[in-house]
C-alpha cells in the first residue's frame, strides 16, 4: 500500500480517537514530533531535580527534608518513565542524554531560574508542579499510548508535590513577617516564569497545529495557560498572597481571570541559553553524569555476569 493511503488510514484512526501503540504504523513526522516532545519532557524532569535539590541539605525540619527528598526522587523516576516512552519509538536513551549534555537539546525554561530561599521550594511545588499538572493532565489523554500512560503516572505523583508545595506556602504565608516577606518574594519571582512554561502564544507556536491535528496536544498553549491562571488566582487569594500582576482582573462574564502581558523576550532569551542558570544547570548535569560513570560500568558488568551465569545454566 502506498504511503499516502497508509497516512490517510493513520489520520482516520486519530480522528476516531484510537490510541497509537509502538508497533502500529505511524508517519515519520508523528514519530519525530513525539521524540522531540517526550525527550524535552524527560530532560526537564532530570534538570528539574537541580533547583529543589539545592535545598535538601537546608530544609528547615526533618519532615520537610523527607518530603523534599521524595519529591526530587520522584522527578528522577518521571525522567525514567519518559525516556522509556521515547525508547518505544526506536531512539536510544544514551543518544538523547548526549543531546542534552553535549548538544543543544531543550528542556523547560523554568529550571533556568535560581532557588534563592526555602520559600522557593514551596512555590515551585505550588506553581511549577501546578502548571505541569494542567499541561500533563491533557497529555495523559494524548494519542500515543506509552506517552499518555507515562503522563498519567506522573500526574498522580505531581499532585502530591503540588499539595506539599502549597502547604509550605500556606504555612509561610501564615507565619512571621519575615516568613511572609520571603514567600511573597518567591511568588513574585516565579509567577511569570510559570506562565511561560506553557510555551509561546498560540500564534507563535510552530509545532501546535500539527500536534493538535494528531491529538498529541488536546489544548493549545494559551488555553492551558488560561486554565492555570483561573485555577491558581483563587488559591493565592485563599492564602493572602499577591500575584505580581496589576492587570489581573476577573472577567465574570467570560468566567476567566484576565492577566497582563508576558515578557516573551525573556522567555526566548532563556530558551536560547541566556537565562540566569542555564550554564550552571548543564555543568551540574555533566558533572553528575561523568561522576556516575563508574556506577553505569559496574551495573553493566553485573548485568553481563548475570547473563553469562544464565547462559551456562
Ligand atoms: N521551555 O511550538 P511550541 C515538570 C520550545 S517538567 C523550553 O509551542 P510545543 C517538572 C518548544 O520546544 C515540565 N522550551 O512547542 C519537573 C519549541 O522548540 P523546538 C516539562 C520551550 O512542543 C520537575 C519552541 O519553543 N513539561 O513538569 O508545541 C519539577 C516553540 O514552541 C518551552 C513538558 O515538557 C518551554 N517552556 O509546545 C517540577 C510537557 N515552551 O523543539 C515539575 C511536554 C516551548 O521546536 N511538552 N518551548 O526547537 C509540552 O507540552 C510542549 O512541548 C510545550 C511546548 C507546551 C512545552
Amino acid at each position: 500500500m502506498s504511503d499516502i493511503i497508509l497516512d490517510k488510514q493513520f489520520e482516520d484512526r486519530i480522528e476516531a480517537g484510537e490510541v497509537i501503540e509502538p508497533k502500529d504504523r505511524m508517519p515519520e513526522k508523528y514519530k519525530k514530533q513525539l521524540v522531540r516532545m517526550i525527550s524535552q519532557h524527560a530532560h526537564s524532569e532530570i534538570v528539574g531535580m537541580l533547583p529543589e535539590g539545592n535545598w535538601i541539605t537546608r530544609a528547615p525540619s526533618l519532615r520537610r527534608k523527607m518530603g523534599l527528598l521524595a519529591k526530587v526522587q520522584d522527578e528522577a523516576g518521571h525522567g525514567l518513565y519518559l525516556y522509556s516512552a521515547a525508547e518505544t519509538l526506536g531512539v536510544d536513551r544514551q543518544e538523547l542524554l548526549e543531546q542534552l549534555l553535549y548538544g543543544n537539546a531543550k528542556y523547560s525554561s523554568i529550571f533556568n531560574y535560581p532557588t534563592l530561599s526555602w520559600a522557593d521550594v514551596g512555590v515551585i511545588g505550588w506553581l511549577v508542579d501546578g502548571a505541569a499538572i494542567v499541561n500533563q493532565t491533557m497529555l495523559a489523554k494524548c494519542s500515543y499510548g506509552p506517552y499518555a500512560r507515562a503522563n498519567l503516572r506522573i500526574c498522580k505523583e505531581e499532585n502530591f508535590h503540588k499539595k506539599q508545595g502549597f502547604e509550605i506556602v500556606a504555612t509561610l504565608a501564615d507565619g512571621t513577617p519575615a516568613q511572609r516577606k520571603m514567600v511573597q518574594d518567591a511568588v513574585n519571582r516565579w509567577w511569570w516564569p510559570s506562565l511561560m512554561m506553557f510555551g509561546p502564544p498560540d500564534d507563535d507556536s510552530p509545532n501546535s497545529p500539527q500536534l493538535m491535528r494528531w491529538k498529541v496536544k488536546l489544548k493549545s498553549n494559551d488555553e492551558l495557560r488560561q486554565r492555570f491562571v483561573d485555577l491558581t488566582v483563587p488559591q493565592a487569594i485563599a492564602v493572602n498572597i499577591t500575584l505580581p500582576d496589576p492587570e489581573l482582573k476577573l472577567n465574570e462574564e467570560a468566567g476567566h481571570w484576565e492577566f497582563g502581558k508576558i515578557d516573551w523576550n525573556e522567555f526566548f532569551d532563556v530558551i536560547k541559553g541566556k537565562g540566569h542558570m542555564n550554564q550552571e544547570r548543564m555543568n551540574a548535569r555533566r558533572k553528575a553524569h561523568e561522576d556516575g560513570a563508574w556506577v553505569r560500568e559496574a551495573a553493566l558488568a553485573y548485568a553481563g555476569k548475570q547473563k553469562s551465569v544464565a547462559e551456562i545454566a
